[in-house]
This record gives C-alpha cells, sequence and structure tokens, in this order.
C-alpha cells in the first residue's frame, strides 16, 4: 500500500524520475515517443508537420511541468492575483517563443538536428492563433508574456473561438475573406480542463423570494450553457514561472439537455447542443465600431459569466470571507468589452452570497480597474436595453441600480445640470435605449488608464471629460509596449545575437533598459557595419517571401518602406498610396539623366480590411491597381517597386518588421490611441516617419526628433483644419487623384467614391492638408538614406531608445500602480 500522502508523493516522484530532462538524447527520445504514441506515426515515417507536432507536444509537457510548479507555488503563497479579461488574443505561432523562453531552444536544434530535422523548417509548420483583430489583441499577448517574466501572479481570460480572423485572400487585387478554422488539426499547447466547467445562464425572468425574512432576485434562466476551460500556458523568459491563459469554449448543458429529453424532444435537443458550441465558435472581424448584436453579446457574458465563477471558486478555495477579496483579487478589463463583468460580480454578491447591495458595491470598486482602447465617442460599446433586458434580464435589474445611486450621487455633487447629467448616465436615452458600457467601467472601476501620453490627455480633455472633473484621481495613463522577446529575440535572432555581443550580456532580455548602452556605440563604424549586415541578412529573407507571395522580385539596394496594420481611413494608407503615384509620376517625367539621383524604394503595404468596410477593401484594391502599374513599367525598373503583403498576421509581421528599413505610422493626428507597430519597428533599428499622434509623441522623447521623419498637422490643429469651409487640395495632391479619377490604374468607377474622400469637398482625414508635408519628410528619408553611416546610426539610436516602449515596463506600473500586486517567483531558475 501507498501509505501516507508523503509516501505517496514520495514513490510518484521515483516512478517519473524527476522532471523531464533538456539534454540531447532526451530531448530525441521525447520526440520520437511522440511520434510514435501521441501522433501515432511510425517513428520511421513522418514528415516535417508531424515532427513539428510532435516536438510541440515535447515543448508542452516541459511547460505543463512549469505550469504545475507555479500554480502550487502560488496556491502555497496566495499572493493577490490580478485576472485580465480581454475579449481578444493574437498569440500567433507558439513554438519558438516557448523554447526561447524555457531557454531550451539550442538543445532543441540540436537534437532535431540529430534527427535529420532543422529546427526552423519545424516552427515553420505551425499555424498563428489569431483570436483577435489587430492592436488590442497583439497587446494582450505582448502583456501575459510580461507578467509571466516579470513573476506577477496572473491569469488571462478570454474565450477560445474556433474560427479566428478571417484568412484575408487576394483575388484580381480584391480581398476576399475566408475562414480560419485554426484548429482543423489540433492545437497542441492547450489542455482542455473537462472537469473546469460553469454553467452559464441566458435569458428567463427573475422572481423575487423571501429568504429569511428578506427579499431576494433569483433568475430563473430560460437557457443554460456550460463552458469549458481550455488552458494555454504562457511561459516567462528567464523564470520558472509559467502563468495560464485560460479560454473558454461553448459546450451544451446536460442539465438544459434532460428537460428537452424528457419532453421526448430528441432531435431538437441535440440541435440545442450545437447552438451551445455556437457561442465561441466565431471572432467579430471588426475592429472600428461596436456590434449591438446578440451573439456578440453573448459572447461577451459568457466569457465573463465564466470567468468570474472561476476567480470566486479560487478565492473561496483559501478564504471564507468576502472582506478580503479586494486583498487578494484584482479584475483588469482590457477596453470595454469584458464590462458586464461588473454587473456580473454585482449579481454573485448580491444574489448569491447576499452581502447586501453596498457592500457589494464597496468590494466592486476595489477590485476593478479599465483600459480603453479607442478614441472617438463612436468606437464606445453601447448594447441596446431590450437587447440586455432579453437576454441578462436580472443585470439589466443591476445596471439600472447601479446607475440610479450613481446618478443621486451626482446630483449632489453637480447639482441638477441635466445636460452633463444625461452625458454621464450610463443609460443613453434616445431612439434606441442603450447601456454606454465605458461609463459603467468608469463608475466602478478606481482607476481608468489610456494607453499613451497624448491619448490619457485626450480622455481627460474630451472623452470622458465629465468624468475626469467628477474623479481627477481616477484617470492614469499606460503607455503600450510590445514584448522584446517576440519582437527582437524570436524574429530577429541576428540582431538579437549583435546586440548581446555588444552590450557583453543577454541581460537587456529580461531588463530592456540596458538597450541603452548601444548609444555609446551608435557611431562605431565596426558596430555600424555588422549592424547593416544583419539588415541585409533580414532584407533577403524578406525579398525572398516577397518574391513567393507576389512574384515580384526586388533589390536589395532599395530602401525597404513598410506600412502594415489594419486598413483604415485614419491610418491613411490612402496618403501612403497617393504619395507612390506621385514618386511614379515624378520618375516618368524626370530626364532620364536624373534618374540616377533617385532613392530606389520598395513599398511594402499590408494589412486586413473589415468585411463589411468598403472604403478599406478600395484602398487595398486601389494599392493593386497601381502595384500593376508600377512594378510592370520598365521605365522605372528598380526604383520604385510596390507590394501588398496578402494575410498580414503576427508571424508574416516576424518576417516582414526585421527586413524594414523605413516604416510609415501616418494616422491624422488625434486619432490613433497609441499605436504598437511602431514599437516593434523601432526595437528593429527601423526609421519612422511618423504624424505626432499616439505614443510617437513618446518615441520623439526619447530618440530625439532628429532620427525619425515627422510631418503633418499636430492635433490641436486638426479641428481648425476640418473647420475650413473648403479645404485646400495642394497642385500635387489634386494631380495624383486626377491620376486615379481618370482611370490611369484602371477601375474608374469603382475607385470615385474612394476619391471623393479625399477631394470630395470633406476630406476628413486631412490627406490634402498633410500631402505637402509628407513629402517633405519622405524626401529628407530618401536623403539620410543615401548617407548608409548616418542612416545606420539613427537605426542603432532607434533601438537603443526602445527600452521604453517594452510590455515590462507597462506591466510593471500596472502591477504597482493600479493592480497593487507583487512578483511570486517559483524559488529556482531551473
Ligand atoms: C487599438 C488602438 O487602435 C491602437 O492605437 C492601440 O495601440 C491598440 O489598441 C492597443 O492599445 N485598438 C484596437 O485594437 C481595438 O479597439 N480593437 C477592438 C476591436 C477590438
Amino acid at each position: 500500500s501507498l501509505g501516507s500522502d508523503s509516501a505517496k508523493a514520495e514513490r510518484m516522484f521515483r516512478l517519473m524520475d524527476g522532471f523531464l530532462k533538456n539534454d540531447s538524447i532526451s530531448l530525441q527520445q521525447d520526440i520520437l515517443r511522440h511520434v510514435e504514441y501521441t501522433v501515432a506515426r511510425s517513428r520511421f515515417n513522418f514528415d516535417d508537420f508531424e515532427a513539428y507536432q510532435a516536438l510541440a507536444h515535447s515543448v508542452r509537457d516541459r511547460l505543463i511541468e512549469r505550469s504545475h510548479d507555479t500554480q502550487l507555488y502560488f496556491k502555497r503563497k496566495d499572493p493577490k492575483r490580478v485576472y485580465f479579461l480581454s475579449f481578444e488574443y493574437l498569440m500567433g505561432r507558439s513554438l519558438s517563443n516557448s523554447v526561447i523562453n524555457l531557454g531550451i531552444r539550442d538543445q532543441y536544434a540540436d537534437a532535431l538536428s540529430q534527427l535529420g530535422f532543422e529546427f526552423e523548417v519545424l516552427a515553420e509548420q505551425e499555424g498563428d492563433a489569431a483570436l483577435g483583430n489587430g492592436g488590442l489583441a497583439r497587446l494582450s499577448a505582448c502583456q501575459m508574456d510580461s507578467m509571466a517574466t516579470l513573476d506577477y501572479p496572473a491569469w488571462g481570460y478570454g474565450l477560445r473561438y474556433e474560427y479566428g480572423l478571417f484568412r484575408q485572400v487576394i483575388l484580381d487585387g480584391f480581398q476576399h475573406e475566408q475562414p480560419d478554422f485554426w484548429l482543423n488539426f489540433g492545437n497542441p499547447w492547450e489542455t482542455e480542463r473537462v472537469h473546469v466547467t460553469y454553467p452559464v445562464k441566458f435569458y428567463g425572468v427573475v422572481e423575487e423570494e423571501n429568504l429569511n425574512g428578506e427579499k431576494c432576485n433569483v433568475w430563473i434562466p430560460g437557457e443554460v450553457v456550460e463552458a469549458v476551460a481550455y488552458d494555454n500556458p504562457i511561459p516567462g523568459y528567464g523564470t520558472r514561472n509559467t502563468i495560464t491563459l485560460r479560454l473558454w469554449a461553448g459546450k451544451p448543458s446536460d442539465q438544459h439537455d434532460m428537460e428537452a429529453y424528457n419532453t421526448g424532444d430528441y432531435i431538437n435537443a441535440v440541435v440545442c447542443r450545437q447552438k451551445a458550441e455556437n457561442i465561441s465558435s466565431v471572432l467579430y472581424p471588426d475592429d472600428r465600431s461596436f456590434q449591438g448584436k446578440e451573439l456578440r453579446l453573448k459572447q461577451q457574458y459568457f466569457f465573463v459569466s465564466a470567468s468570474i465563477q472561476d476567480i470566486i471558486r479560487r478565492f473561496k478555495e483559501a478564504h471564507s470571507n468576502f472582506d478580503e477579496f479586494p486583498e487578494k483579487v484584482a479584475l483588469q478589463l482590457n477596453d470595454t468589452h469584458p464590462s458586464l463583468a461588473i454587473a456580473e460580480v454585482m449579481r454573485v454578491l448580491v444574489d448569491k452570497e447576499h452581502l447586501g447591495w453596498n457592500k457589494a458595491w464597496d468590494i466592486a470598486c476595489k477590485i476593478f480597474s479599465f483600459t480603453i482602447h479607442a478614441v472617438i465617442a463612436e468606437g464606445l460599446e453601447k448594447i441596446p436595453v431590450d437587447l440586455l433586458g432579453s437576454l441578462l434580464p436580472r443585470h439589466l435589474q443591476i445596471i439600472y441600480e447601479i446607475n440610479f445611486k450613481f446618478v443621486e450621487e451626482l446630483k449632489k455633487r453637480i447639482g441638477l445640470d441635466y445636460n452633463r447629467l444625461s452625458r454621464m448616465s450610463i443609460i443613453e436615452e434616445g431612439a434606441v435605449k442603450s447601456i454606454r458600457m465605458a461609463n459603467l467601467a468608469i463608475v466602478c472601476s478606481h482607476t481608468v488608464n489610456g494607453v499613451s501620453k497624448v491619448h490619457s490627455e485626450l480622455l481627460k480633455a474630451k472623452l470622458f471629460k465629465d468624468f475626469y472633473e467628477l474623479w481627477p484621481q481616477k484617470f492614469q495613463c499606460k503607455t503600450n509596449g510590445v514584448t522584446q522577446r517576440r519582437w527582437i529575440v524570436v524574429s530577429n535572432p541576428s540582431l538579437c545575437a549583435l546586440i548581446s555581443k555588444w552590450l557583453g550580456t543577454e541581460a537587456w532580455i529580461r531588463d530592456v533598459d540596458l538597450l541603452t548602452g548601444l548609444r555609446a556605440y551608435a557611431a562605431d563604424p565596426d558596430l555600424q557595419q555588422e549592424w547593416m549586415m544583419v539588415k541585409k541578412v533580414n532584407k533577403m529573407r524578406l525579398a525572398e517571401y516577397i518574391e513567393a507571395m507576389s512574384g515580384v522580385k526586388v533589390s536589395l539596394d532599395a530602401m525597404f518602406d513598410v506600412q502594415t496594420k489594419r486598413i483604415h481611413e485614419y491610418k491613411r494608407q490612402l496618403l501612403n498610396i497617393l504619395g507612390i503615384i506621385h514618386r511614379y509620376d515624378c520618375i516618368k517625367n524626370m530626364e532620364k539623366s536624373q534618374r540616377s539621383k533617385v532613392v530606389p524604394r520598395v513599398c511594402i503595404i499590408g494589412g486586413k480590411a473589415a468585411p463589411g468596410y468598403e472604403i478599406a477593401k478600395k484602398i487595398i484594391k486601389l494599392c493593386h491597381a497601381v502595384a500593376e502599374k508600377i512594378n510592370n513599367d520598365t521605365d522605372v525598373g528598380d526604383l520604385l517597386k510596390l507590394v501588398f503583403i496578402p494575410d498580414y498576421n503576427v508571424s508574416v509581421a516576424e518576417l516582414v518588421i526585421p527586413g524594414a528599413d523605413l516604416s510609415q505610422h501616418i494616422s491624422t493626428a488625434g486619432h490613433e490611441a497609441s499605436g504598437t507597430g511602431s514599437m516593434k519597428f523601432l526595437m528593429n533599428g527601423c526609421l519612422l516617419l511618423a504624424t505626432e499622434d499616439g505614443s510617437t509623441v513618446e518615441i520623439v522623447e526619447e530618440i530625439g526628433a532628429d532620427n525619425l521623419f515627422l510631418f503633418g498637422a499636430k492635433i490641436h490643429e486638426v479641428p481648425k483644419l476640418r473647420e475650413e469651409v473648403s479645404p485646400k487640395m495642394p497642385l500635387q495632391c489634386a494631380r495624383v487623384i486626377r491620376m486615379v479619377r481618370d482611370g490611369y490604374f484602371g477601375f474608374k468607377d469603382y475607385f470615385e467614391s474612394l476619391c471623393d474622400t479625399v477631394d470630395g469637398g470633406k476630406d476628413f482625414y486631412l490627406l490634402g492638408s498633410d500631402f505637402q508635408s509628407y513629402l517633405e519628410a519622405q524626401a529628407a528619408a530618401d536623403k539620410a538614406f543615401a548617407d548608409p553611416n548616418k542612416w545606420t546610426q539613427m537605426s542603432i539610436l532607434s533601438t537603443a531608445g526602445s527600452g521604453r516602449f517594452s510590455s515590462d515596463r507597462t506591466i510593471r506600473d500596472y502591477a504597482e500602480k493600479t493592480w497593487g500586486i507583487e512578483p511570486c517567483r517559483f524559488p529556482s531558475d531551473g
């Protein structure tokens, strides 16, 4: 018999022979074992994809060990934890990132080569996990990496969409969307926790009941869906800590089925089962505006309810008194999408835990913090009251109650200023009565964060002015950051090695401020020479990819000028394309003898348009039409090429960013909350051509205005420029628009409405008024590029100044100033 618990543990430990080993032979054995028993292929006959699967499973084993250690340690120490609620995560691939963070990349590469495989080739087999749209979603992924690396006791929560962001396919220059059924070949990283499931209720009615003489509300649901947990390990770098991203999937509830089966409606009962799975099936692909759709609301509540149940269960394992809840729990709302969590926490504390309203509200106000990623009011989520009332009747009551108490309090503070009261109310009256989710989040959260300095100031001065005047102390700024592990170490190994060589240490991978040490060598000819070599190798890799994707051969001597991000009018890809047409026009009209003076360019554009966003789709088509013309013009040759990179995603970004010389971040000032792409390019020594918007303003503070190319109207100038009755269209801009209108690139009628957005009298995004200064910035970039040493020095200084834009800094800031949590590091770095 096994006897006592410790004897049991002892014996199990001996049976398992300690932890998995990371020497070459053990790794080879593990991989082969997974080929044979997990992938179920013969170890004498398996292809690259099967080798990748086996490899991934062997890495996963190691992640699981660490994740168990971490969770046990957290449980023992019982620190305050942060729960990061985000509707979207853009994780991309996991293999390279995992082995690098585990510190066993070289061991794996060696083991694989002994088996006749190349690590890089197998890593290419992995598909992207694209459970998000753009900036916000990739930010969540970067922040998870930092939370793990900095040893914070954190959990990420989200939804396990079966269809991630659509795949972009280009046919004849037009975008088509195809479903991304990313789980087709299984997902080796996740673990389904069949026992971690929670019922999530929808519809039904609320009844008042009498509980020990007190009235209480009981919600009788009309539908119950089970949420099942899928855990994804997030390893930290240089630590054993491995935290968890828990994603929920819909599963039919037995409870609900029984009723249907009992009524004899067997077929309908089975159909109902499928309906449950639909909840988590598809990601909404629009990052522009909220969707007042029932399924979207269902998704939001589904993930919020399951997460809150999980958090409360964990709390109750160690505590019985809810007074301690705020000492143990911080809940971070990543934008408004999870803000139903506020109503849900209130419902659980009041209706189920019977704490009483005031006490419950006091607790809620201490645990929630909120970060907003939007700039304009139109981007804020509003949920029609009727929709919420039918789907979540009890939550609607709770939100009304929160609002009633808030407005009463407000009247005491500001008097009967009805305009202001109605602006601040959580309920918006009007044709469609709605819940303003941002107002709900602000009223309850102890902290409201913007994502860059200018964005945070705009929130205070415009979007949430009324709230700022009421609660100035709530408003903070947490400038975004990105993880240098993914964006240098994984995606640019040659630059990583070069930086470590010159700094004499790899410590910058955890302590990114050390990058400033590169400043001392920025003018050193040896470093410059090596730096240029690294860029060349990365450009070569990118050039091969471009040729494979588009058939266009590009010259490595040309400046690689990149704009990759979601396609939006405010991000002004159209300005870029008009600038390219202008450049083309200039080359065409130049004396042949002058052409040798032109700095050759490869213009690279990539990004997805929301499926229903017509103008954005026309911008993609225009890019292709212009590319077709330019790339086939022998007059122009290598002086100018334009390529559109299809299906831009995280793994494509990992290839594109290290190979860029110049990158464009040219939003109309006041429209980009932060921008995080610029930070990735900056880290990779790419020079920026940018407007003074979002985080660019802070980048300028860090690297100096001399080391990038700024142009365009400033934020405070924008409203005045918009007021001009008929905006001046500079001749050069008018000329290129005319070329498009006249059908120079074909599709005359199709592009008409696109041209109207610029010269149709409104020019809301100020392409016309910024055009001249855009061309000047481009000319300055050409001039700088013509001097390779100068350019390389600026490039080194860009990387050297990028430390402030690491998500490590952002997360430390959140931990200390917003969440009140401390590192909890597993005591070993083995
Ligand atoms: C983005 C902002 O547009 C960008 O400026 C910022 O850098 C990024 O968030 C991270 O803070 N916003 C979104 O991606 C966004 O609102 N997405 C919603 C559709 C989910």
